[in-house]
């Protein structure tokens, strides 16, 4: 009884592990070839932005077989003022994927992001404005398979 109780208890945790979202710190340096990589729908990184020529990139590649919809949504996690954007949104592979910003608000921003097969997903972030850097406030940015509020 004991070792069906323990085989059930670590099925639930390898169950809750892989259906749990993937977070991290936002790695620094990091480039175009070298970008904070997205494993699956929302997974997130919290990023900081070190001075207005830092420019954060992260990557997810569609491996899911099929194309897919999600969303990609940033925020000023501390201070909003801030006003960190979406620099750039884009996808290579074979077939060109689409994008459309969704909202765009003082301190948070979403894009609608259509990613075909095996099409990988690019994108960039940085400051908005030189006189709105702060290198110790964060944000976080998601790829979210559903969309957040407006
Ligand atoms: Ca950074
Ligand atoms: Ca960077």
């Amino acid at each position: 009884m004991r070792k069906i109780a323990m085989t059930l208890l670590v099925f639930v945790m390898i169950v809750a592990g892989s259906s749990s979202a993937f977070a991290a710190t936002a790695m620094e340096p990091d480039s175009s070839s070298n970008p904070n990589i997205f494993y699956a729908p929302n997974d997130y990184f919290t990023g900081t932005i070190s001075s207005y020529s830092d420019t954060d990139y992260f990557r997810w590649t569609n491996d899911t077989g099929s194309a897919k919809t999600y969303w990609v949504y940033l925020y000023n996690l501390d201070d909003p003022s801030l006003d960190y954007w979406i620099y750039s949104v884009s996808a290579s592979g074979s077939s060109p994927g689409s994008f459309s910003q969704y909202f765009d608000q003082m301190g948070r921003e979403c894009w609608t992001v259509y990613v075909p097969a095996n099409s990988v997903l690019n994108v960039e972030v940085r400051a908005s404005d030189p006189s709105k850097v702060n290198p110790t406030s964060r944000y976080e940015i998601v790829l979210r398979s559903v969309p957040p509020a407006p």
